[in-house]
């Protein structure tokens, strides 16, 4: 098959944010615009050639168009083979898996993640690379400076590979393989788990419902909780993946959850609830009438993990993103592990999982994940729940409320202001910046300041360096307040505004999270002044 090469003129935005590169659906569909992209990725990242690559997607408006370019172009620039989930079906940590799996040197995930999907909804890309991980900083700025000056880029013409059909097929010399999107996940999550203890659990009359929203964890969630964990068919909901995802906004929380959260709260709660998001990697975890934040998730996990077959060992480690709550580092104290405090965005704990200083971490955004894969992990959250549910035999409550009165608990809210001018969120920032310096040492209600600065990480394997990683002020052990910018929005600027607040007296463990916090937005009001410079009175969201 001929392969041609096709001038082109390059794009300035193609750069990535926290995870990937993110834009509306009407940007990507600019003439060459993900052409260049991915030739820029195909000229920087050179040890694609002769190898394997990874394909699939979150199922959103906008995927079958896409793989069907990508793989056109991989046989074009000499990929030797490519892995596609069926219909072009691939979770993000199920892609993660299978490039570890199948030793590929890399993958594309073509999702726009929590984001809303459909014709007027966003697309995106994550370039993931050998062993799973996201492809790093450096990499990224590299593949930005290549899509800068892009002149032309190689395709074959005229491919059109059936992605519903399992088994290989060929386009030229390359060979496309299109496999079930949930096998291979399902055997590792067999690895990990008890699943006759689970399966068990579930015969004994407890009871699951998962929130698939719609989007790509749908199959996963038949798969494993009913077909093979024996949970009930009305343990899943939403789970036939939609182009638009019904509509709605894949994210798994309190505001867009809110159906889950509300069963959860009612009469006929079941024991466990949980939910995903767009592409998978995410997860909200909820007890019959508690809402479990994703630092405490995170930290009851590490607590309990070692309860489970795949982590008996013990763990190495564990980390944590730095505006997630500090609940993680109370278990790590107490159990003698090693805890990192690492910028937002996954790719940051590749190293550390790769050169095995931790097995477990996680991000307050709803993401925790271990060493099995490279990238958060929803549905493995919720088995991982399932299990410590089923080992100890305790309600979510329960485990809760011990892990409080043993550890303090850390109220924790944030605050996001979606859709500003950037200039606007800029000058939040900069504001913040330049009172700092007299911060420390001064005392708002209960708390006096004990650090103030804008964090930045030194990756303890690779020794590369992440500057501007968000503003933090810290009032010792007893409270924090962090704001940064996102970097996965794509319309303006996003500001998010991040509260926590520690308590270990008996009586202060009970307290409704937003009464707890009440206090501290007070504070942050007046110290961050977003209201002042922004105009906005509330939130967009609260989370
Ligand atoms: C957000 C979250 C971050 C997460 C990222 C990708 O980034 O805060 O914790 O890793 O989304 O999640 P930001 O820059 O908008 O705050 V996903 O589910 O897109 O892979
Ligand atoms: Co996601």
């Amino acid at each position: 098959m001929p392969v041609r090469e096709i001038a082109t003129k390059p794009y300035p935005d193609q750069k990535s944010g926290t995870a990937g590169l993110r834009k509306k659906v009407a940007v990507f569909q600019q003439p060459h615009y993900l052409e260049n992209f991915l030739q820029a990725i195909f000229d920087v990242e050179a040890s694609l050639k002769g190898k394997t690559l990874v394909m699939g997607g979150d199922g959103r408006y906008h995927n079958r168009t896409a793989i069907q370019t990508a793989i056109a172009m991989a046989a074009a620039n000499g990929v030797a083979k490519v892995i596609v989930g069926q219909g072009g079906i691939l979770s993000t940590p199920a892609s993660s898996h299978l490039i570890r799996q199948s030793g590929a040197a890399g993958g594309f995930v073509f999702t726009a993640s929590h984001n809303p999907a459909g014709e007027d909804g966003d697309f995106g890309i994550k370039f993931n690379i050998y062993g799973g991980g996201q492809a790093g900083e450096a990499l990224t700025d590299r593949i930005y400076e290549a899509s800068k000056v892009i002149a032309k880029y190689c395709i074959v013409e005229n491919v059109y590979v059936d992605l519903d059909r399992r088994g290989v097929q060929s386009v030229g010399a390359m060979e496309v393989e299109v496999v079930d999107c949930v096998d291979e996940y399902a055997k590792l999550m067999q690895t990990l788990f008890d699943f006759d203890r689970i399966r068990d659990w579930f015969r004994r009359g407890h009871r699951l419902s998962f929130d698939a929203m719609h989007a790509v964890t749908g199959p996963y969630a038949q798969r494993i909780f009913v077909d093979m964990l024996g949970a009930p068919q009305s343990s899943v909901m939403n789970s036939i993946p939609l182009e638009d995802f019904g509509g709605g906004h894949p994210d798994p929380n309190l505001i867009y959850a809110k159906p889950l959260v509300d069963l959860m709260y009612s009469q006929q709660a079941p024991d466990l609830g949980g939910a995903s998001d767009g592409d998978g990697d995410r997860n909200m975890i909820l007890g019959r009438g508690i809402f479990i934040s994703p630092g405490d998730s995170l930290a009851m996990l590490a607590a309990h993990l070692d309860k489970l077959p795949g982590y008996a060992k013990g763990l190495a480690g564990v980390a944590r993103s730095m505006p997630t709550c500090r609940a993680l580092d109370k278990v790590a104290e107490g159990r003698k592990l090693a805890c990192y405090e690492t910028p937002t965005g996954w790719k940051f704990f590749a190293n550390l999982l790769d050169s095995g200083r931790i097995t477990l971490c996680g991000e307050e955004s709803f993401g925790t994940s271990s060493n099995h894969v490279r990238e958060k992990d929803g549905v493995w959250a919720v088995l991982a729940w399932l299990n410590i549910l089923a080992t100890t035999g305790l309600s979510m409550q329960q485990i809760a409320d011990t892990h409080w009165k043993q550890y303090g608990r850390h109220y924790y809210a944030r605050h996001d202001y979606d859709e500003l001018a950037n200039d606007t969120a800029n000058k939040v920032m900069q504001n913040l910046i330049a009172r700092m310096p007299e911060l420390v040492g001064q005392r708002f209600g209960d708390w006096t300041v004990s650090q103030a600065d804008e964090f930045g990480y030194l990756d303890p394997v690779d020794g590369s360096k992440a500057s501007a990683q968000g503003l933090r002020v810290v009032f010792g052990d007893a409270a924090r307040i962090i704001v940064r910018l996102s970097g996965t929005g794509t319309k303006g600027a996003t500001l998010r505004l991040y509260l926590e607040r520690y308590e270990t007296a008996a009586d202060r463990l009970g307290w409704k999270t937003g009464d707890a916090l009440a206090a501290l937005a007070t504070i942050a009001d007046k110290l961050v002044q977003i209201s002042e410079i922004t105009g906005r009175k509330t939130p967009s969201v609260i989370t």
